[in-house]
């Protein structure tokens, strides 16, 4: 009597079995699946792009992505907002937030299963008018009061959904002339109005920050941080003080914005592991590799070539560093970039203006796969049999 109930259950098994041949078809004959920068990522490595949200984000339909968000998301399991938590952005008037960039950001992010950096807390630019206004007459506690009040505001609103925040950015300034590096203390107004402990509040804003979201890992950034420099001399030192003191600083950022006219100090690695050393974690957080253009506005093969060598030496001393979190492109196509409107140069991103794929795009797919366990160096059809 229990016929039928077997009959069912092997008609059950069967089409089973039918669905999985049918399904394990696409992948025995069609193409491998897509490999994409976050697919060959090794451990837990973030690859990630610096996105403005207010641009490309607010109109997001997951069913109908632009070409430009379905490579931001097949690419990258990280992003960090280019413009839209900056001070000048998300709190344009005293007692004012506007968080509709950001949000569209950690919407994005959510959507697509990717973790989101913040960018910044502390920095000398992007400071909207009634700030720089107001802190003309700023006392310490003043500067501390609007400092306190921002920092707790935006990292409690996205508390347990940034995994790495950019507390203080570009604190030091060259001073060539005077023979090194200092505190910005002119041009930043919360360092200005606490001029006589700059190192004290920087310490503070960590812990406001740490408390807000104690979660989130808190880093020291800048350019010009990537080999052992001067500058990197300054935020090492930095470091043991704020760490002597207790504050929870977690890492340090070298942001990686480079260009061909200067050499590519080699000393990246090295300087990566002495932060290690220190218990901090360290990231690329915002690489890009620029160059002057000839008339036609091309580059040439040598500086092609040699943009994805450097793109390339970046990643490999953060995959080489256990302790290295992330790496981030500051955008990854041409038509986004900020340097030419800054610079005489461009061509600075890992893809055109069209999305194609450059050589320095190429060289970090196949650092990323040479890195990760498993995975063995892409050969090029043919080349086996030939070598054999
Ligand atoms: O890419 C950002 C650009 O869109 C802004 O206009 C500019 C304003 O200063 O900031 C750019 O991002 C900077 C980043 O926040 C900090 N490091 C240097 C980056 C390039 O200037």
């Amino acid at each position: 009597m229990s016929h039928p109930a077997t009959l069912r259950r092997v008609t059950a098994i069967a089409a089973t079995a039918i669905t999985a041949v049918a399904l394990s078809v696409p992948a025995a004959q069609g193409a491998p699946p897509e490999e994409t920068l976050r697919s060959e990522a090794p451990r837990d490595l973030k690859i990630g792009s610096a996105v403005w949200g207010q641009n490309e984000l607010l109109d997001y339909d997951r069913k109908n992505p632009t070409e430009f968000q379905r490579i931001l998301a097949a690419e990258f399991n990280s992003i960090t907002p280019e413009n839209d938590m900056k001070w000048a952005e998300i709190h344009p008037e005293p007692g004012v937030y506007d968080f509709s960039g950001a949000d569209a950001v950690v919407a994005f992010a959510q959507a697509n299963n990717q973790e989101v950096r913040g960018h910044t807390l502390l920095w000398h630019s992007q400071n909207p008018q009634w700030v720089i206004d107001a802190s003309a007459s700023w006392t310490c506690q003043e500067a501390r009061d609007v400092l306190e009040e921002h920092v707790r505001t935006i990292v409690g609103r996205y508390a347990g959904e940034i995994y790495e925040w950019d507390v203080a950015n570009e604190i030091f300034q060259d001073d060539w002339d005077n023979g090194g590096v200092r505190l910005r203390t002119e041009a930043n107004p919360f360092l200005k109005a606490c001029a006589e402990d700059p190192v004290a509040l920087i310490g503070d804003v960590f812990r406001w920050a740490h408390e807000a979201d104690p979660e989130a890992l808190l880093f020291l950034n800048d350019y010009n941080a990537e080999g052992i420099n001067t500058k990197t001399d300054a935020y090492y030192a930095l470091a043991q003080e704020l760490l002597a003191d207790g504050v929870p600083v977690h890492g340090m950022g070298a942001q990686g914005h480079l260009s061909l006219q200067y050499g590519f100090d080699t000393s990246i690695q090295a300087n990566f592991e002495r932060f290690a050393a220190l218990g901090l974690k360290v990231a690329v957080t915002e690489a890009d590799v620029r160059m002057p253009l000839g008339d036609d506005g091309e580059p040439t093969a040598e500086q092609i070539a040699l943009q994805a060598e450097r793109f390339d030496a970046m990643l490999q001393a953060c995959i080489n560093v256990a302790a290295c979190t992330s790496y981030t492109v500051w955008g990854f196509d041409d038509a986004r970039s900020w340097v030419p409107g800054v610079f005489p140069e461009g061509y600075a991103t890992i893809m055109t203006e069209e999305f194609e794929k450059k050589p320095s795009y190429s060289a970090l797919l196949e650092s990323l796969r040479d890195a990760t366990p498993g995975k063995s160096p892409r050969t090029p059809p043919g080349l086996n049999t030939l070598n054999r």
